[in-house]
């Protein structure tokens, strides 16, 4: 039985940082970036920080020195510190499921050494690795062979959240290192549609499923592992014997994975201190294994462990995840602003701000802190995002003009993995430009000299003022996602920890499942059930069940 574990954590507010900040916020809430950089031209060489190849520039922000000195003292007065290596060693810091929170030793190199329970974790992690780098290997030289004897082109991965966000991101952003003449696919939800769609174009005899669910008892995920199995079965006329040659599963639970006919040969572990949105690491990266090859995959842990090395060593002052984190709470708690948008300016990162938004929101969405009372301050700000410059057509109206204040984070390469022309000149010029426009926006005066007529002035002007970090790396390579994803990771922990609350459960997923359980049987019975919800929610179910014919 679990024990009372909560936390007895100071108040936020009562914090003398948290005052402090609370006073300086009236001086400085009214401060214009305009002036800021007039009266410091050193600002934008000065507000920047780089670390393991990642550059980033914060000079855009609504901070002075002052802020930013108030933040930091804020972040020790919370114990950062200490918190960081709680996590980093193995303390069991996800006290509701009474867990450890390790993804960081999931690219320790092998002669690091981190406790949990008493036993080193590290030798597992990378015999896991070795067994995955085996197996990838022999898929992708095609020693592998499915149940007719046809080499294996297609890998389909079935997981759900954070067995699926982080390999299909992954993939994507390093679609230019994969295997081109094998074709990935993602089925996460328990519309059929996503299975139809991922297979119908795929040949069974060289598709390859992997089951990818750290409880492998997901419904979505066990429900299309079940539609997958059939869908083999069906093209090999009910030959169980085919199941070896077409499942791998990635799992923490090795009795279910076996009770649905997976050989635990085939089943790549990990662990209960690996938290779902933070496992693109574990073996749920099988498919970007897969895809990129072991040696790529080594690569990119080798950049999650540079960053992780960063946060944990760096002081604060020039911690890029620390000084993130910070500035996201600056605006959230101070600004009152709601959102993050997460602006990469590159096409392969298209499902990053997808993923980040489970990364986030999952993480800290949260209104009770680590002792149990309710939060008097906002936590997690909504993520989201396009690539640039997409976003610019679309949704950049509100950014600039909106009534809404929404900090940006924009995200380049300086040189791109697919040269033509002069498109990285012009895809650069922008990112540039926008962040400029947000933050010095073009006044009253520059619009009338533009010879605008004066009833449309009004409309034509940039307040301005609207604050961006610009993020730029070298190029997109495996080792650049691994220092971006890790980036994020700790920036959220950074909040998470000043927030006290936990990072690492998300008991907010349950309830919509349970109810969702309940409503099942009152859809496919063949008997009307007597339904004992709300008015609402009986009616529709009533007019599903009618027009269905149930
Ligand atoms: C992530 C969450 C959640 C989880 C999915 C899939 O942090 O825990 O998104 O990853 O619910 O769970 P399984 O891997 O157990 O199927």
């Amino acid at each position: 039985m679990m024990t009372n574990r909560t936390e007895n954590i100071f108040p936020l507010t009562e914090r003398n940082a948290w005052k402090a900040l609370t006073v300086h916020y009236e001086q400085v809430r009214r401060l214009q970036l305009r002036t800021l950089f007039a009266d410091d031209p050193q600002r934008g060489e000065r507000m920047t920080a780089e670390a393991v190849g990642l550059y980033l520039d914060y000079s855009k922000n609504l901070v002075t020195d002052e802020t930013l000195t108030l933040l930091l003292q804020l972040a020790r007065e919370c114990g950062l510190r200490q918190r960081i290596e709680a996590m980093f060693s193995g303390e069991k810091i996800n006290i509701t499921e009474d867990r450890a929170v390790l993804h960081v030793a999931l690219r320790a190199p092998k002669e690091a050494s981190i406790i949990v329970d008493g036993v080193n974790v590290v030798p597992q992690v990378h015999a896991v690795l070795d067994k995955m780098a085996h197996f990838s290997e022999r898929v992708r030289s095609g020693e592998w062979k499915g149940h007719t004897g046809k080499r294996i082109r297609n890998v389909v991965n079935i997981g759900i959240g954070g067995s699926d966000l982080g390999p299909v991101m992954a993939y994507e952003a390093l679609k230019y290192y994969s295997d081109r003449a094998m074709i990935f696919r993602f089925v996460s939800n328990i519309d059929s549609t996503d299975f139809t769609e991922a297979v119908h174009d795929l040949d069974p005899a060289e598709t390859l499923f992997i089951v990818s669910s750290k409880t492998f008892t997901t419904l979505e995920t066990m429900t299309n592992a079940h539609t997958a199995r059939e869908w083999l079965l069906a093209a090999f006329g009910g030959d169980t014997q085919s199941i070896a040659k077409h499942f791998v599963a990635v799992s923490t639970n090795a009795e279910e994975v076996a009770k649905f006919g997976i050989d635990t040969a085939q089943m790549f572990e990990f662990w209960d201190w690996v938290g779902g949105r933070y496992s693109m690491t574990s073996a749920i990266g099988l498919s970007t294994m897969l895809a990129i090859g072991p040696a790529n995959f080594r690569i990119m842990l080798r950049g999650f462990h540079q960053m992780d090395e960063h946060f944990r060593t760096a002081p604060f002052e020039s911690n890029l995840p620390v000084l993130m984190g910070l500035l996201t709470l600056w605006y959230t708690d101070f600004f009152g602003t709601q959102a993050v948008a997460v602006l990469p300016y590159e096409q392969y990162l298209k499902r990053f701000p997808a993923y980040l938004q489970q990364l986030a929101m999952e993480s800290n969405g949260k209104q009770m802190t680590l002792n149990g009372s309710r939060v008097s301050y906002n936590t997690s700000p909504i993520y989201w995002g396009e690539p640039g410059t997409n976003g610019q057509h679309s949704f950049y109206q509100l950014l600039h003009q909106g009534t809404s204040l929404i900090p940006c984070d924009f995200i380049a390469f300086i040189e791109t993995l697919n040269p033509l022309g002069r498109h990285h000149d012009i895809l650069l010029s922008n990112v540039f430009a926008q962040a400029e426009a947000l933050a010095f926006g073009k006044t009253v005066e520059q619009v009338k000299a533009e010879g605008t007529p004066d009833w449309l002035v009004p409309h034509r002007i940039f307040e301005g003022n609207r604050p961006s970090n610009t993020i730029l790396a070298e190029r997109l390579t495996p080792e650049a996602l691994g220092k971006l994803v890790a980036l994020y990771e700790h920036s959220v922990f950074t909040q998470g920890t000043i927030w006290g609350i936990n990072s690492f459960d998300q008991w907010g997923v349950e309830l919509g499942k349970v109810l969702a359980q309940r409503i099942i049987p009152e859809l496919e019975n063949k008997i009307e059930p007597a339904l004992g919800h709300d008015s609402s929610t009986n009616q529709l179910i009533r007019r599903y069940r009618n027009s269905k014919g149930t």
